[in-house]
């Protein structure tokens, strides 16, 4: 368990931010765990081996995904935005007659005519021919790719290929780390075969084990560090493998645009091009003083690094967040009743900092959870389920209230804690709500099922 010890306030209390990871309620799923440092061969006297740092992206993730469903739509030009995947879908076409791989192509709906403020998540290979992607509006794709099929997002559904996938390759290569949900970096330094053509062989082994238990592709670039290996897992996509090595660098990865490389965003970028610079060789060519003068003394380090394919960060293991909570063991044991002002002060005040923790670190979460320690070192806990996502702070108070009334409130308590589980990003929470197109709302495949 990862508590960090915040510093005590002018209370005195101990506040523990338990910023990720469920302690109370589901011990088994706390699991940020920091990689063990690569230190097993340095104790021998063996040479260390070479550094081989995997990033693995899955192809048009939520895309493929909705083509597992609708099999008949390979090969297609498809895009998935526009709203959420109503609940009842799913039950209205296993009632009717046609599976949704029987569905005729003619019967999807098409982007021809779109007219709201839809926006799109992906897009097949086949629909980006026509220079429809990520982030651009449905209207405008409309105009790019009238014949495209328009599908609706399914977030459960990309969240269950997420899973499945990383525990594919974690029973492979086990040092992974979460980058999102549809990547992830692996080292293969220390994996059995893991050197093998550079990488080659295991970025092979898992592609075929990830694609035989899930249909599904993805690509992998295999480098001596993670920032190399996010630019190679772009050469071959999709379903591609890259090789990049030390001495690759002038020629693999100096011709590339600066914003291949992950940390320069379009505002750094801009800047660089007003400076003359537009390729990461070009980057490499400054003098680092020069670049400190204009980004400032991190950022113009970090660049001129970067330029030179040098990035030491380690893969770090690290879990989903399962819930976020706080607590705190008051100075004195309180009673709920006699010290009930004080008790509800504390109580508002940890429902606000858990709703702060959700905020900052995009998050809504539905199950909202208390826990009790008794003068005597006994804990319970209560929790229960709202119908929605929140990260609202009086939303949470509340429930965490009616939580606390179905606690045994006798004896003196000596330390309270809030906490809310069942988190999903609050991007995707937002995407969901964004629903109502200006025109009726777009079928689904799974409308015209029934
Ligand atoms: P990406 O890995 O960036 O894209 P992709 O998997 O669709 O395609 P590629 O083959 O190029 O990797 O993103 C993963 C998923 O995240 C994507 O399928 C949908 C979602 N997403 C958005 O919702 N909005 C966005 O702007 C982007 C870039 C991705
Ligand atoms: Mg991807
Ligand atoms: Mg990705």
């Amino acid at each position: 368990m990862v508590v960090f010890d915040l510093a005590h306030d002018n209370r005195g209390q101990s506040h523990h931010f338990m910023p990720h990871y469920a302690a109370w309620f589901a011990p088994t799923q706390v699991a940020a765990k920091i990689a063990p440092a690569l230190t097993t061969f340095m104790s021998t006297s063996q040479p260390a081996p070479l550094r081989r740092i995997a990033h693995l992206d899955m192809d048009a993730f939520y895309a493929s995904v909705e083509l597992l469903r609708y099999p008949q739509l390979k090969g297609l030009p498809v895009v998935i935005g526009g709203g959420r995947r109503r609940q009842d879908e799913d039950l209205t076409a296993a009632q009717g007659e046609r599976t949704p791989d029987k569905i005729p192509v003619a019967e999807f709906p098409r982007l021809q005519g779109y007219s709201g403020r839809g926006v799109i998540t992906t897009a097949t290979y086949a629909a980006r021919q026509f220079g429809v992607g990520s982030a651009m509006g449905l209207m405008k794709a409309a105009k790019l790719c009238p014949d495209a099929i328009l599908l609706p997002v399914d977030f459960a559904a990309y969240r269950h290929y997420s899973h499945t996938f990383k525990t594919i390759i974690q029973e492979i290569a086990p040092l992974v780390e979460n980058r999102g949900i549809d990547e992830v970096y692996i080292d293969f330094t220390q994996v059995p075969g893991g050197q093998r053509e550079g990488g080659r062989v295991l970025a092979r082994l898992i592609q075929k084990s990830i694609f035989d238990a899930t249909g599904l592709t993805c690509s992998v670039g295999v480098a001596p560090n993670k920032l190399l290996a996010k630019m190679a897992s772009e050469f071959n996509k999709p379903n591609g493998i890259a090789i990049v090595f030390e001495d690759d660098l002038q020629t693999k990865i100096w011709p590339l645009a600066c914003r291949k490389i992950n940390g320069i965003g379009p505002r750094a970028d801009e800047k660089l091009q007003q400076l003359g610079i537009r390729t990461i060789g070009e980057l490499a060519q400054q003098d680092v003083g020069w670049l400190i003068d204009h980004f400032g003394q991190k950022t113009g380090a970090w660049m001129f690094d970067a330029a030179h394919g040098i990035d030491a960060r380690p893969v770090v293991l690290e879990s989903e967040p399962v819930s976020i909570s706080r607590e705190t063991t008051f100075e004195r044991d309180l009673h709920a009743v006699r010290d009930k002002a004080e008790l509800g002060a504390i109580f508002t005040r940890l429902c606000e900092q858990v709703a702060q923790d959700l905020k900052r670190q995009g998050y809504v979460g539905k199950t909202i959870g208390i826990k009790l320690r008794y003068d005597d070192f006994k804990s319970v806990t209560r929790e229960l389920t709202l119908p929605d996502h929140t990260y609202d702070a009086a939303t949470i108070r509340r429930n965490a209230g009616l939580c606390l009334k179905r606690a045994p409130l006798q004896q003196r308590l000596r330390l309270l804690g809030v906490r809310v589980g069942s988190l999903i990003p609050l991007a995707e929470h937002q995407a969901g709500l964004r629903k109502g197109p200006l025109r009726a709302p777009l079928q689904t495949a799974m409308d015209l099922a029934t």
